[in-house]
């Protein structure tokens, strides 16, 4: 056993170590948020044995139960679903939380409540599960008005009064990248410690990429921009390359994709579904949040995705995400459009 090399080991810059690192930048700070960071990743750490397990502990098949988007719901979702909820209110620092896989926001009681709200997709890419696909669990956090006395309203704001967002991707390997409003940052699991350490700090995402990610099994219901915007991509009119396409259909993984290698991730508006299909408050506030902590930019098809104000709590929006540059392009092909 190489004793040494384990000494050193102790020294790794952990997510805690990290959360407190930056909670001591502020002397009146309680420590609340790191708490309630603490069981998000207890609660990532859960999920990511549970997915790692799920061929051999027989987890996958369907539960039987059908979700609000009418969708099948999976054994692992209605797992990660329970193991969230569970973990963020016995943290004592919630007082809202809404999941993709509830219907209704969850009130926490009175002896639980805190000052935070928690928007969370529990397994995100879902229909990836049986085939081993990387798949993630995508969260935002917010501060309540009045703890004593949460509503919905506590989380129907705009992204922008976001104070944290983040995913975990079970993938190859896991990883949980988290924003507090400074910036981006990776953590990866050490399973042999359970410990994420901080392996990518302060991400920034390349100002323009040369991969584009999109359903295209849909492109005969996309509007005139969207169109416009993944023909230059395939035949750019400068004379520069064509850029490549990779689509998961698991966000989390076209997401992190898109972070590190930069380029555009899009989920547009079409004819069958005029708000496309991913979920505001726990699917595209998050990952808008990231993305311009990375230096990017996140936009509907109408305006910045982070001024959204939702009205419903599972409301859907268009999204197109990623390196500055590219998203200025389909920016300008909206305003053009307006105009004619
Ligand atoms: P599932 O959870 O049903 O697999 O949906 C995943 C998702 O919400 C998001 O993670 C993907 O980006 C998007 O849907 C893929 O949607 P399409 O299958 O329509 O391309």
């Amino acid at each position: 056993m190489d004793h040494e090399a384990d000494a050193y080991r102790t020294d790794l810059m952990t997510i805690t170590r990290f959360v407190l690192n930056e909670q001591s930048k502020y002397p009146e700070s309680r420590g609340d948020f790191t708490i309630l960071l603490s069981n998000i990743v207890l609660g990532c750490k859960f999920v990511c044995s549970a997915v790692n397990k799920a061929g051999l502990a027989k987890l996958i098949g369907l539960a039987g139960e059908t979700n609000i988007q009418g969708e099948e719901q999976k054994k692992l979702d209605v797992l990660s679903n329970d193991v969230f909820v569970k973990a963020l209110v016995s943290s004592g620092r919630t007082s809202v939380l809404v999941s993709e896989e509830d219907e209704e926001a969850t009130f926490v009681e009175s002896s639980k409540r805190g000052k935070y709200c928690v928007v969370f997709d529990p397994l995100d890419g879902s229909s990836n599960i049986d085939c081993g696909v990387s798949i993630g669990t995508i969260f935002g956090i917010y501060t309540v008005e009045h703890s004593d006395e949460p509503t919905t309203e506590d989380v129907l704001k705009p992204g922008n009064e976001m104070v944290a967002a983040g995913y975990c991707m079970y993938g190859s390997s896991c990883m949980l990248v988290l924003s507090t409003g400074t910036g981006v940052h990776g953590f990866t699991l050490d399973p042999s410690l359970g410990e994420f350490i901080l392996t990518h700090p302060d991400i920034k995402i390349p100002n323009k990429g040369n991969i584009y990610s999109v359903n295209e099994g849909n492109a005969q219901n996309w509007d005139g921009p969207t169109t416009k915007y993944v023909e230059r991509c395939k035949y750019p009119k400068d004379g520069s390359p064509a850029k490549s396409l990779r689509y998961v259909g698991s966000m989390v993984a076209d997401v992190h994709r898109t972070l590190l290698y930069g380029g555009i991730f899009l989920y547009p508006a079409d004819k069958k579904s005029p708000n496309g299909k991913l979920r505001v408050l726990y699917e595209v506030f998050p990952m808008a949040f990231l993305m311009e902590q990375a230096g990017g930019q996140a936009f509907t098809g109408e305006k910045r995705a982070l001024d959204l104000v939702p009205k419903e709590i599972h409301e859907r929006s268009p999204i197109f995400l990623g390196s500055y540059d590219d998203v200025e392009e389909i920016k300008a092909l909206y305003a053009a459009e307006e105009e004619n």
